[in-house]
């Protein structure tokens, strides 16, 4: 049984061209002119672009006292209409601390409801001996990154002593680490402050995680990933602070990786000062909102290289789950959404404003995400051999996005109202059609795979010219030459 896609441009992180492209089973058989299949798709007028790959999100997670909303099957359901065929979620450890048992954990719930396929972050969350040892374990089940919390202070926050075994531990697996970035210590005293001085709102949580602590942790987590000799990844950058560390590390040569959020390029701190309670709560996030300025840092850093990947750290909590933090904002479960406007609102806020070319948008959507996870090219790619994970990409079709139209379970939206200016034609994962504009009939449930991401092949060279020069000499000295007077 074979497919094939017709009169696309096919678009690639490299360049566009028109050609079909032959699905044969799940993976893309051939890529050329005039090719014919069982099955015809058409994609007159639009892009044939490898699918999306959102590299953080948060699927049903127990956090700050509740459950995140959107699940498994939601979730990966969602991110298909929108052009996303896979996803990679961070698993977090359970009460016993096993890395091992939450895998299996976030195996057991995933597995009968995903629609496409998906991988796994472990978070880090403390330090001992079975840690040390069961990092290995995951990376032989197939996650190879390892997230290291330096805020969330009394819960899911590491110390630095903590971070740096791990990192060291994360350079003899081949293992890639993560950072969220932020002074949790800080953080926890301003929040205090903030309550004392009786603004107990959203702004407060705006207020008490300012970008300097995003910078000072950014840095802190460079110079011990320099330390250890391990590559760095950044989660969800929001701001220039953050950012610069990014840049000067890898002016150095290290290989520091910076994910800019969908939400942080287009939604700025304003919304936090919305008179509107709901409104603020359902766009409290962490690190928060941002200013214009950031913004403009943020893109510039998408243009330049500097930053990499567009990701949504969709942790989607609803109305009623916000109201926790009715009378306290450091009680609102901090998450947003973004895993099915992704695509769209790059295209519109990117693309169609020059910021982007249509090769980067699929660069940092798809195929740098696949590169730095290490599923490349069986994802990410459009090339013979690859996963038949394919979005037919329509700049033509635009949509005001609503909860009344979405796929989340959310009963809003924090881009509510926003009119974006194209859409996923067609949705292929593994070389299924798991989505076409206007049928809006869901896969089943379970037809989704984990995908295992290999360790890196070459343990990392990434140390910076201090650590060089700074390597240690053995003086050596004769006791015995004691100079007088001393
Ligand atoms: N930030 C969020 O806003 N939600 C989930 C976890 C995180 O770090
Ligand atoms: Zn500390
Ligand atoms: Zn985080
Ligand atoms: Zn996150």
């Amino acid at each position: 049984m074979t497919k094939v896609i017709k009169n696309g441009t096919v678009l690639t992180a490299d360049r566009q061209w028109t050609a079909d492209v032959l699905i044969e089973g799940e993976t893309i058989k051939q890529i050329g002119e005039n090719l014919s299949g069982d099955e015809v798709i058409d994609a007159e007028g639009a892009y044939v672009i490898p699918g999306g790959i959102d590299p953080h999100t948060h699927l049903e997670m127990p956090f700050m006292g509740t459950t995140a909303a959107e699940t498994f099957e939601s979730g990966t359901w969602a991110a298909a209409t929108g052009g996303t065929t896979m996803l990679v979620d961070f698993c977090l450890p359970g009460e016993d601390g096993s890395i091992k048992n939450a895998i299996n954990e976030w195996h057991r719930k995933s597995a009968p409801q995903i629609c496409s396929d998906i991988g796994y972050h472990m978070a880090i969350t403390g330090w001992n001996e079975s840690v040390f040892a069961e990092m290995k374990d995951a990376v032989e089940m197939g996650v190879n990154s390892f997230k290291h919390f330096m805020a969330y202070k009394g819960a899911l926050m590491i110390e630095d002593d903590e971070m740096f075994a791990s990192f060291k531990r994360c350079r003899e697996l081949g293992a890639l680490p993560m950072v969220h970035a932020e002074n949790g210590d800080l953080v926890a005293d301003m929040q205090a402050e903030m309550l004392a001085k009786g603004i107990t709102g959203p702004e407060g949580h705006a207020y008490s995680r300012p970008p300097e602590f995003e910078g000072e942790a950014a840095n802190r987590a460079i110079t011990i990933a320099d330390a250890a000799g391990t590559p760095l990844y950044i989660v969800h950058v929001s701001c220039e602070q953050a950012h610069e560390a990014i840049r000067r590390a890898r002016q150095k040569g290290m290989r520091v990786y910076g994910e800019p959020l969908i939400q942080f390029l287009t939604l700025d701190e304003s919304e936090y000062f919305h008179t509107d309670w709901e409104h603020a709560a359902r766009r409290v996030m962490s690190p928060p909102f941002r200013s214009k300025d950031h913004q403009d840092s943020l893109w510039a850093g998408l243009q330049a290289g500097s930053l990499q990947v567009v990701a949504t750290d969709h942790a989607a909590f609803t109305t009623e789950q916000k109201r926790m933090g009715i009378d306290n904002f450091t009680l609102i479960p901090n998450g947003s959404n973004g895993l099915e406007e992704r695509l769209a609102v790059l295209w519109t806020k990117g693309v169609e404003t020059g910021r982007l070319t249509p090769e980067e948008f699929v660069a940092v959507t798809s195929t740098n995400v696949a590169k730095i996870l290490n599923i490349y090219p069986q994802k990410g790619a459009i090339v013979e051999g690859a996963d038949a994970d394919i979005v037919v990409w329509d700049p033509k079709i635009s949509k005001t996005i609503s909860p009344a139209n979405h796929h989340s379970v959310l009963d809003y939206n924090v881009f509510e109202g926003w009119e974006v200016t194209a859409q996923a034609r067609h949705t292929l994962s593994r070389g299924e059609v798991i989505w076409s504009w206007g049928q809006n009939s869901q896969p089943q449930p379970g037809r989704g795979r984990f995908v295992k991401r290999p360790p890196f092949a070459s343990a990392s060279k990434a140390l910076s010219q201090w650590k060089e020069l700074t390597a240690p000499k053995q003086i050596q000295r004769d006791p015995m030459n004691i100079p007088a007077g001393i």
